[in-house]
């Protein structure tokens, strides 16, 4: 097997710990060598700084709503992404209950004026949970239409009063093994970590998310607190949320650490940008009563449809660089 084949072994073919330590090790050394380009130079530089853009608020609250048919809460609690609690779809839904949900704190930090660690009562305090029909997309191809429960992420933000030099935000989740079967294996560097730039952080948007459907999270979704950022794939909606850190420097995420040619720092939703193993122009929607296998495939849009939102955010950013 070549390097370059050693390197996109898909990581849920990964079980074995020497397979995963001596890929990580193999990457470890391309990007040291700069053979790896691209990769080896994205973990290098910075991202330009964000541009200053305005936010029109009647179009800000276009993106809070779609009238696209949902997915059925069937299929948004039992075909799932968490590896904290296995890597098939089916596993989270199936695990035992062993998240422990209450209590439940959250430890913000790092760059701002009010740091502290704080019961969820205390983080939401005052912040009525309001319900955002978004569009998901899974870097795999699949997507769906899900009523979230949520508060902006930036009213959360601002009550720790970030300073000037936080200029990224990084996220947490919990690593418990008693608690989460997953860590037993190396899936990931655990525990899950994921990061954004303050101002995509602080975009009406970005939801800190407790319910669906009207419901509170389940395990299986992320309970009792993720993110949802609907114009990123989905993993950058990092779940069961522990600790918030303001940061001066892009800060580690769990993905890009795995494979830094696969999944940038931004991983803005792009169907002009494919990930290296597969096509990202189309997307298998889940909605409706149908079959998840065989669901209708459709465009995928920029930025996942929230262009009109997001789009300056990201004006004069080589999305081919930083993808
Ligand atoms: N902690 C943690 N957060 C995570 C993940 C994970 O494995 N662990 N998976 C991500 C991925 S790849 C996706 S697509 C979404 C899936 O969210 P859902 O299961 O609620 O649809 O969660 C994201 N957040
Ligand atoms: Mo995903």
């Amino acid at each position: 097997m070549s390097l370059r084949e050693a390197l996109r072994i898909p990581s849920r073919e990964i079980t074995d710990e020497t397979v995963y330590r001596d890929r990580r090790r193999i990457v470890g050394a391309l990007a040291a060598s700069g053979a790896l380009g691209l990769a080896g130079c994205a973990k290098a530089d910075a991202p330009p700084p964000p541009p200053a853009s305005k936010i029109d608020p009647a179009r800000m609250r276009a993106g809070f709503t779609t009238n696209e048919t949902r997915t059925t809460y069937q299929d948004v609690t039992t075909y799932n992404n968490f590896y904290e609690f296995g890597t098939g779809k089916a596993d989270p839904a199936n695990a035992p209950r062993t998240l422990r949900t209450s209590p439940w704190s959250v430890a913000v930090g790092g760059q701002c004026a009010k740091p502290g660690r704080l019961s969820l009562d205390d983080l939401l305090k005052g912040l009525k949970p309001e319900e955002r029909v978004y569009r998901h997309r899974c870097v795999e191809g699949w997507s769906m239409v899900i009523p979230w429960l949520g508060v902006p992420l930036g009213d959360v933000l601002k009550r720790f009063e970030p300073t000037s030099k936080a200029k990224f935000v990084a996220f947490t989740t919990l690593a418990d093994r008693k608690q989460m079967p997953g860590l037993s294996y190396p899936a990931l560097d655990w525990p899950y970590r994921e990061g954004l730039r303050i101002d995509e952080a602080m975009h009406p948007l970005a939801l800190l998310a407790t319910g669906i459907y009207g419901k509170p999270l389940l395990q299986q979704n992320g309970a009792p607190l993720r993110l949802v950022l609907p114009w990123k794939y989905g993993f950058k909606s990092i779940k069961s949320i522990v600790a918030i850190t303001f940061v001066e420097h892009m800060p580690f995420t769990s993905w890009n650490d795995e494979a830094s040619d696969e999944y940038g720092f931004f991983s803005n939703v792009n169907p002009a940008v494919d990930h290296p193993r597969w096509s990202q122009k189309t997307e298998r929607r889940i909605a409706g009563t149908g079959s998840k296998l065989f669901a209708d495939r459709i465009p995928t849009r920029l930025f996942n449809g929230y262009a009109e939102q997001v789009g300056s955010m990201y004006a004069g950013l080589d999305l081919r660089k930083w993808f």
